[in-house]
């Protein structure tokens, strides 16, 4: 595994004391935070890169990381329980959708459960959250100005330029460093509970057929019927009731 990038290109003190460490690259910005922690491990250090060399997903899935998209990771001293980390990701994917609605306000984001944002039901963007001692470390990864071809990802993918919206990546950082610093602020005073309305009101497929692909392979068939105060998603299924999922892969019925 490489160690460092090549060195800081800015090291910028934010609001609030956060501060953002911009790379030329690295092998995943979630994986420089962790070994800045032995030396730094302030709350809201932001790294980002402009290329990642082992950008990952969740469960070691591969994301894609060439120049001239964002590659954001932030640190936030929470206390790393299950259930503020699982909260976490649906506040930072509202911040997201925030910086992009002020930095392209003409493109429609919609949140896909648990951690995307998708336009025109492609992904524009991940998120992944992973545990480090009692720090959660916030890992976003935006399509700024390429996405995968058709059939290379899982899912149809796209990016802000395909759509329209010239943004810059160190901008968007800037934003949504921002948003992020605001939501995680207004989380920790007032809870879950405006974070899923907001994440739910921008919901994709809230109401459709669904299907959700567990991590042992089951395939729970229904339709998206709500997001829980834990952030599970609640799937109704025909003759069965309604199911918890906690984790897993979501796909829409073809509409
Ligand atoms: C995610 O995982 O969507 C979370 C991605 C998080 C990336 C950020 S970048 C900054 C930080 N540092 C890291 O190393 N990671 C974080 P998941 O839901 O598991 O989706 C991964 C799947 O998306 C892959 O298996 C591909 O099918 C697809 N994919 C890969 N690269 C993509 C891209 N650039 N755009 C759209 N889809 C992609």
């Amino acid at each position: 595994m490489t160690t460092a990038g090549h060195g800081d290109t800015v090291n910028e003190a934010l609001p609030g004391g956060w501060r953002l460490v911009a790379l030329s690259e690295v092998d995943s910005t979630n994986e420089e935070l962790r070994r800045r922690a032995a030396t730094d491990p302030t709350e809201g250090l932001a790294v980002m890169a402009s290329v990642q060399t082992a950008g990952r997903g969740r469960r070691g899935r591969v994301w894609e990381s060439p120049p001239g998209n964002l590659y954001l990771s932030v640190r936030l001293n929470q206390g790393a329980t299950l259930s503020d980390t699982a909260q976490l990701s649906f506040v930072a994917a509202v911040a997201l959708g925030d910086a992009l609605a002020e930095a392209a306000p003409h493109v429609a984001v919609r949140f896909k459960w648990p951690n995307d944002l998708l336009i025109g039901g492609a992904k524009v963007s991940g998120i992944l959250l992973e545990t480090d001692g009692a720090a959660v470390i916030v890992g976003i990864g935006v399509n700024v100005a390429w996405a995968p071809p058709a059939g290379q990802a899982a899912y149809p993918a796209t990016s802000l330029k395909a759509e329209g919206a010239a943004v810059a990546a160190q901008d968007l950082a800037r934003a949504l460093l921002r948003h992020l610093q605001s939501c995680v602020t207004q989380w920790r005073t007032g809870g879950f509970p405006m974070f899923r309305e907001a994440w739910l009101a921008r919901a994709q497929g809230l109401g459709q057929g669904v299907v959700a692909r567990l991590q042992s392979g089951e395939e729970v068939h229904g339709r998206f019927v709500d997001l829980d105060a834990d952030g599970a998603l609640v799937v109704d299924v025909a003759g069965a009731g309604r199911r918890r999922i906690l984790a897993g892969d979501v796909f829409f019925a073809a509409s």
